[in-house]
């Protein structure tokens, strides 16, 4: 039953104080009933209302209706009932705002039922985990890791490496070059690199032989994409400079490196070539990991080393004395071998890749793969 003001009969200070006591205890019992910012407005109503509000019938009920001699103090008690009841409706009104309240549990509520948000796991991508592959190898064959600008002048790019003046892949036709540069000397025109030799060459600069070293990291050819080229790539080129250095030990270091990366049952070979830099020069091929060497798969020839057995992987060679004139040293005391590989090359072979721009267009479905 919900509390109502009654008259009072007796005004002694006993049958007052019980009075009183009821109204408390009804005002504690409603006030801890308020769960939401509706409810408190209600309870507010009821017992502040100037119209029928509790506070007021008691005024009517109790006060306007006592006796003369008992009016002075059944004021006072209700003077002070006032302040309570007021100062109980402003403490639910707090409670409301602190958030301890049901509604604010309610709208606050974790539903536990529901799925959760998975933070999806990112991927090593591929070329830059075939790259660490191949650094890895050679950095357990004690090689140290160096890396360099991406742009760089003419001189390191190419004349430290032997080029001569005119060779095509000065022309623009081959080479990005950042424009502007005509007043300046050619060695000092700026372009990005198109392999990574000029960080052995700085390599060299800084540090006396032995040497042995890797080089990773992009290069940039002024080529048009396609399923074979991309315009930016990435490459592992390495430099081991000592007294005595033979083509017997890059041929060991090679062979030793792609059964490493290839599993240990490929063949190398080791076919004549050119390159600026060294001499002599070598492309190196490794026996197909598709048809084992055989040059035939499923009864046909194998598409993936037209029937011949071999893939082109590297090239290589004996570092051209004329590279250690620009460096310093004295090609008469020392002799070196060094090589360069295409990361992505590498990694189209390993993983079965067809198309290079699959590296580059950023499909999350082509990258996850490779986590
Ligand atoms: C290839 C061939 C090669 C080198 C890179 C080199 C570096 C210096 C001196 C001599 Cl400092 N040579 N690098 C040598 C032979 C081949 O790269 O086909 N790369 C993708």
């Amino acid at each position: 039953m919900a509390y109502t003001v009654s008259k009072l009969t007796d005004y002694s200070a006993a049958a007052l104080e019980r009075a009183v006591a009821k109204l408390l205890a009804a005002l504690e019992s409603e006030a801890g009933a308020v769960s939401n910012e509706a409810d408190w407005k209600v309870f507010r109503d009821r017992w502040l209302a100037r119209k029928n509000g509790v506070l007021t019938l008691v005024n009517d009920l109790w006060l306007k209706a006592a006796p003369k001699d008992a009016k002075r103090d059944v004021g006072q008690r209700v003077n002070q009932l006032k302040s309570q009841v007021e100062e109980t409706v402003e403490a639910t009104r707090q409670r409301m705002l602190g958030g301890t309240s049901a509604s604010k549990l309610t709208s606050e509520r974790i539903d536990i039922t529901l799925p959760g948000i998975r933070r999806p796991l990112g991927a090593e991508h591929p070329v830059i985990k075939t790259m660490n592959e191949i650094v890895s190898v050679f950095r357990n064959l004690g090689y140290s890791v160096e890396e360099g600008p991406e742009i760089e002048t003419d001189y390191y790019n190419f004349e430290a490496l032997n080029f001569p003046p005119n060779h095509p892949a000065r022309d623009t036709q081959d080479t990005i070059f950042i424009a502007g540069q005509e007043s300046k000397p050619l060695r000092d025109r700026l372009l990005l690199r198109t392999h990574t030799s000029p960080v052995q060459i700085r390599t060299m600069e800084k540090q006396r032989p032995p040497v042995r070293v890797v080089c990773p990291g992009k290069v940039h050819r002024n080529d048009a994409p396609d399923a074979t080229h991309s315009p930016i790539f990435h490459q592992v080129e390495g430099l081991a400079v000592d007294t005595n250095i033979t083509f017997c030990d890059l041929k060991g270091t090679l062979d030793h490196a792609m059964k490493a990366l290839f599993g240990s049952s490929v063949k190398t070979r080791f076919y004549p070539s050119f390159f600026p830099f060294t001499e002599p020069s070598a492309d190196v091929q490794i026996s197909c990991i598709f048809c084992g060497g055989k040059g035939t798969r499923d009864g046909g020839p194998c598409r993936n080393c037209k029937a011949s057995g071999w893939i082109e992987l590297l090239g290589c060679g004996m570092v051209d004395p004329n590279v250690y004139g620009f460096v310093d040293y004295d090609s008469r005391k020392i002799s070196g071998f060094a090589f360069g590989m295409g990361v992505e090359r590498i990694a189209i072979l390993k993983y079965g890749v067809d198309d290079i721009q699959l590296f580059f267009n950023g499909d999350v479905r082509f990258l996850e793969q490779f986590g």
